[in-house]
């Protein structure tokens, strides 16, 4: 582990206010889309018993506390989806702390933070394309607002927003992995001018399978210019036998979920889909850094080391 930061300077930087209120004006625009759509908003949990497997390998974050093994919340999926148990919202928010800690090959990525926030939304009764259309109207309704709000302080840092047309392009990932190769994502968020979509992407238990066609109902969301992933996000499981299947084929120890298991085997899960969208990854994506440290006060970049 090597330190790399003089926070004190990173804090001072004179552009570091400006990327502070455009980071502001994200979070300002988002509650007031979500109140607007009647969207009820949770507070975050950090510690639970269960948390997002994710679909790559990262450190263990676990902790033990009175004798009980907890987890450091890697996403809120599985507490929106039972949250949403109760059935008479019509969809939910967290601004959500997140702790990952990704390997430190991740460090160059420009995107990856082992701390970050995401917003973090949950659908009653959507499909996927619902979702993303909820999302897209969000998107043009956060940029609108921050294009108006923070004038200056883009002319300042030399950022000029464009608002996307919607509804954004869809890509398939099997069709773009049989173009482009492996570096599909990377090479696609390089060519594009605004953002789009990317469908069909092997996960998740907790992401629905349609089950004729096989394919994943999830999707990404990728900024252009190379910014690369802001979003992930999918129509849900909520059946209890096709979950377990589904952890048998992506050899997921059930165990590790008892407690998530238990709430779907008494059929309290329901139909939902939704997503989260980093806010450091829409902040670099807004103010146009290069890496994601740039756009945040208290950067904690794999393998770089946290000062305070
Ligand atoms: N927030 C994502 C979702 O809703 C999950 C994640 O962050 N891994 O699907």
């Amino acid at each position: 582990m090597i330190l790399v930061y003089k926070i004190i300077e990173h804090i001072k930087k004179s552009e570091m206010k400006d990327i502070l209120k455009i980071q502001s004006a994200v979070l300002k625009a988002t509650h007031d889309f979500m109140w607007l759509k009647e969207m009820t908003q949770l507070m975050p949990v950090m510690l639970s018993s269960v948390t997002d497997p994710l679909a790559h390998d990262v450190f263990d974050s676990s902790i033990i506390y009175d004798g009980q093994r907890l987890e450091l919340t890697k996403s809120m999926i599985l507490h929106k989806q039972i949250s949403m148990s109760r059935g008479d919202m019509k969809g939910i928010y967290i601004v959500s702390p997140n702790i990952r800690l990704e390997r430190p090959e991740c460090k160059d990525s420009g995107r990856h933070l082992i701390e970050f926030s995401q917003v973090d939304i949950e659908l009653k009764d959507a499909t996927g394309e619902e979702f993303r259309k909820f999302m897209e109207e969000l998107i043009v309704y956060i940029l609108s607002f921050v294009k108006k709000e923070c004038k200056e302080e883009l002319e300042r840092i030399g950022r000029k927003i464009e608002i996307p047309k919607t509804p954004f392009k869809v890509y398939d990932s099997v069709k773009l992995k049989e173009v482009y190769g492996a570096d599909y994502e990377k090479i696609v968020s390089e060519k594009e001018k605004e953002p789009f979509w990317i469908t069909d992407l092997y996960r998740e238990f907790y992401d629905k399978e349609d089950p004729i066609s096989k394919k994943h109902l999830n999707y990404d969301l990728i900024y252009p210019e190379g910014f690369g992933e802001g979003l992930s996000g999918a129509e849900r499981e909520h059946i209890y036998d096709i979950i377990i299947e589904k952890m048998e084929r992506r050899k997921t120890d059930p165990k590790m979920f008892e407690p998530y298991l238990k709430i779907a085997k008494e059929g309290h899960l329901i139909p939902t889909a939704g997503g989260g969208f980093g806010v450091e990854r829409m902040v670099r994506f807004l103010t146009g850094k290069k890496h994601i440290r740039e756009a945040t006060l208290f950067p904690r970049v794999p393998g770089e080391g946290i000062e305070i």
